[in-house]
Formats: C-alpha cells, structure tokens, sequence
C-alpha cells in the first residue's frame, strides 16, 4: 500500500482548476484538425517544447492561444470529459471547475457553446462517475470592468438553465498591475445575485492584493495566496478565519513563483494553521494532474500522511458544496 495510493483513496475535492488549461497538446492538435486550423507548430512534440515558461504571462501567451481551437459545443464537451476521466483515477470526489468566457467570445464563440460543452460533460460526470462538480466563471483581469461587466450580462440569461452547475464567479489571469480594486464594482454585483465569489491573489502579485480581495471584493477563498507569508498580519487574519488558499505546488515551480519544490512553503502554511489545499491550476501545461501535486509536494516537502489527510479535508471543507454534503466525504 504506497503512499501514492493512501493519498489517490483519500476523497478529495480539486478546487482551482482551469478548464483551458487541461487541453492536452494531442487534443489540441486533434481539434485543430477537426476545426481546420492551422497551428503555428508543425506537431506535438514542438507544440510541447514551446512549455518552457519564465512567468506567468509567458504562459498565459501560451494558454490563449491553445484554446483557440476550441470552436464547437463538442469541442469543450471533450476536453471537460478528458478532465473528468483523469479526475476520476486521481479519486477527485468532487470539483469546482473555472472556465473563461472571454477567451471565447471575444473570438465569435457564443457563450452558450461555452456552458453547453462544459456543462454536458459536468452532468454526465456526475450521472457516469459519480463526481460532482462547480462551474466558477472567471473575470480577464487584464481586460477591463466594462467588458467583465459585458460578460456577465452575457452569461446571465443561461443562469436559470445551468443552475446545478455555475454558483460562483472568479478572475483569473495577469496579476500585476491589474489589482481586485480594478474589479470592485462587478463584484459587487454578483455578490447581490448570490455568487459565491473566489479571485486569485497573491501568486505573482503581493500580498496586499490578498487583502484586497478580501476586504475589496468580499471573496471567501483566496486561489494561490502564497504570498501571504510575506504579511505577518495577513498571516494571522487568514489563519484565525480559516481563510482557504487553493495553492498549486507545481503550477508555482512552472511559472518560477518558487524556485524548485522544496523551496514552496505549502509545508509552512499548513504548519501555521491556513487553511490550504493543492490544487493542478493548468495541469496539461504544469506537468501534473491532482494526484501528481500531491505526491511530488509530499516528496519534496517531506509531507506524511497526517499532511495529507489535513489537505484532503481542507479541500472538501473550502468547497462549495451544501453542509450535508460535504460530511458524507468527511
Ligand atoms: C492561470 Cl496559473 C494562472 N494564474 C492566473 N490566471 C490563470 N489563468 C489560467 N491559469
Ligand atoms: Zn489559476
């Protein structure tokens, strides 16, 4: 019985995870075929080597680009299928997925396309392998308010038909310089229409855009939050309020926020007493789906299996899901 398997049976939930960002580079180049597009890289393998990113936004270049050939309902049905199946031999129980509309409209995809083909493959996870799952539409930040406020008129008149499925609202994308300031106002409003609200902060960015998530945007889980460490105070507040940070140990070492895993301090944060749990963020681009995060984080950071029960609940525990719901995995 390795360790490898006690962590695969614990129930877990995957909190941060990108759907774009589960595009596999053969499924990139199967739908580009399918879709008649022609890729700037001549196959995979060179699709492949092009993964060697110096920060976040050498990566967001990337991930732009590749969902690019997402075109049909089918399209994002098979590439939310895809996750699912991976999901299910990791032994994730539950998930709350985010999408980005505006990756897709701002291409002529119509948002209904979008929701259908996640939400198919949402269902059908649920009725076939019996995961349940979030959709968490996500915000540009480097696109302004006025076009996230766009977004969500949008996608409002497809509130009542997916329903089941999308609860909450996120932002996502370049950190720097685009601070949760910039997004108050629209978070204000889907406050009003009763989204659960979650933003990333504090990956690239300081830790004062933690606070401002918090105290600005009103967010209850913070995605990343790693440079809390650098805010004794924060520190404090986060951890009195169990506070979730949905890290993601080897999206950091891709994206060079930490320089090898053994420098992360997912260990550090857990000692404290925050609540964190791990998380794979864009795992066909990081080199690693939910499992993988956990078992080269507990290798690396030397985490036993108390560390990684403790994970597991976390994630169950900052999920979204109804009370009753989450005791029948804790
Ligand atoms: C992302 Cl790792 C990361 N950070 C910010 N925005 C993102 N969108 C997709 N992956
Ligand atoms: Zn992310």
């Amino acid at each position: 019985f390795s360790l490898r398997e006690f962590t695969r049976q614990l129930p877990k939930a995957e909190l941060h995870l990108h759907i774009e960002g589960t595009l596999e580079p053969d499924l990139i180049f199967k739908l580009a075929q399918r879709n008649h597009i022609t890729l700037p890289y001549p196959d995979q393998a060179s699709l492949q080597a092009a993964y060697q990113f110096t920060d976040l936004q050498s990566f967001l270049d990337l991930y732009y680009a590749g969902a690019g050939v997402l075109i049909t309902e089918q399209d994002f049905f098979d590439m939310t299928w895809a996750y699912f199946l991976r999901a299910q031999a990791d032994g994730i129980v539950h998930t709350e997925i985010m999408f980005d509309p505006q990756t897709h409209t701002a291409r002529g995809i119509a948002m209904e396309t979008v929701f259908a083909g996640i939400a198919r493959a949402a269902r059908q996870a649920k009725s076939e392998l019996g995961i349940s799952s979030y959709l968490i539409l996500s915000f540009l930040r480097h696109l302004s308010q006025a076009d996230a406020f766009a977004t969500l008129d949008a996608a409002l008149p497809l509130r009542n038909q997916y329903s089941d499925l999308w609860i909450a609202i996120g932002l996502d994308s370049s950190e720097k310089g685009n601070p949760p300031a910039k997004f108050e106002k629209v978070y204000a409003r889907c406050r009003e229409l009763g989204f659960r609200l979650v933003a990333h902060a504090g990956e690239e960015g300081p830790a004062s855009y933690v606070r401002d998530a918090l105290q600005l945007l009103n967010v209850e889980r913070i995605d990343h939050g790693v440079r809390s460490q650098d805010d004794p105070a924060l520190m404090q507040y986060l951890a009195d309020h169990a506070i979730s940070l949905t890290v993601c140990p080897l999206s950091n070492i891709k994206l060079k926020v930490f320089d090898s895993l053994h420098q992360h301090n997912l260990k550090h944060l857990l000692d404290r007493g925050l609540n964190v749990c791990v998380n794979s963020d864009d795992p066909a681009y990081f080199g690693g789906y939910l499992l993988d995060n956990y078992m080269q984080s507990a290798q690396a950071l030397n985490l036993q299996q108390a560390d990684l029960r403790t994970l597991a609940a976390n994630s169950l525990r900052s999920s979204f899901l109804p009370k009753e719901q989450k005791q029948t995995w804790l």
